[in-house]
């Protein structure tokens, strides 16, 4: 009897620990999504390659090290998608700064603007910093720093704040020195777009509606008993809310802002949707 309830509570807990796993692969899943899907047309501002060099972009080493910016299509094992990427790295353990930054481009708009890029930050050992930045017209502006922790993957920020007709974007690898140890920050597919928040109305054949909004969004052409999932996520990936399953969606709870509108009709993923929080 003692054994039966020990099996038992042994396979609750089993079933427990793989449903809280199941839910943390779901929200994964999701947020990659969120970084490749987006419903409403992004209007592509500036982007860059890296495949055919880095000529247009300046770059500014200090320090000590030798190595700056350069590109390569592989290091060790490592490529994004097989193309040319942007690299820096230190395995000297001395001191280094060193920028690579965009040319001027145009970015003057009141809609929500943003920037994504692939990346690939290994600190190893020591103080290597990444920083990302972005020119506002008459200064640098941090948007992003890397440190202790090795990551790769698809950035994505909301830089409408910084908006303006000269902007640039900066990469910049920091070293303070160390252990002998190997440094890498390398970048891909940099891109700076726009994604305007139009007003949408009934009319309009896409959802949800209204947009901008500030209570509630309703979508078309969606069964409410076909609804699987409906998320509200930040622009840079994070579940804010999950909402009931209806076409009436409550957003009186959130922040002004922006977001991304996520639904999953009869098991398949609809286009994330930006929408406006007023
Ligand atoms: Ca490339």
């Amino acid at each position: 009897m003692q054994l039966k309830d020990i099996f038992l509570r042994l396979t609750s807990r089993i079933v427990l620990l793989i449903a809280i796993i199941m839910k943390k692969i779901v929200i994964l899943l999701f947020i990659a999504f969120s970084l490749f899907v987006t419903g409403q047309a992004q209007t592509i501002v500036y982007q860059e390659d890296f495949n055919s060099g880095i000529s247009s972009w300046t770059v500014y080493s200090s320090g000590t090290a030798t190595q700056s910016w350069d590109t390569t299509s592989t290091h060790y094992a490592f490529s994004f998608d097989g193309t040319p990427f942007i690299i820096t790295y230190d395995w000297s353990g001395i001191t280094m700064v060193e920028e690579i930054s965009s040319p001027t481009f145009n970015a003057a708009t009141s809609n929500p603007l943003f920037l994504t890029y692939e990346f690939s930050f290994m600190y190893q050992s020591t103080a290597l910093q990444g920083l990302v930045d972005v020119y506002d017209g008459s200064a640098w502006q941090n948007v992003r720093t890397f440190s202790g922790t090795d990551t790769v993957g698809i950035d994505t920020i909301d830089i409408s704040a910084y908006a303006n007709a000269n902007m640039q974007v900066r990469f910049t690898a920091s070293c303070s020195g160390g252990y002998n140890w190997e440094h890498d920050f390398m970048i891909d597919n940099v891109k700076v777009y726009e994604m305007p928040a139009t007003a949408i109305s009934e009319n309009d054949s896409q959802p949800p509606y209204p947009n901008p909004s500030e209570n509630a969004l309703t979508l078309k052409d969606i069964n409410e008993a076909d609804i699987d999932f409906i998320g509200i996520y930040s622009v840079s990936g994070d579940l804010v809310k999950v909402c009931e399953k209806k076409t009436v969606i409550d957003i009186s709870d959130l922040e002004a802002g922006s977001y991304i509108l996520r639904i999953i009709v009869n098991g398949a993923f609809t286009d994330d949707m930006l929408f406006i929080k007023q």
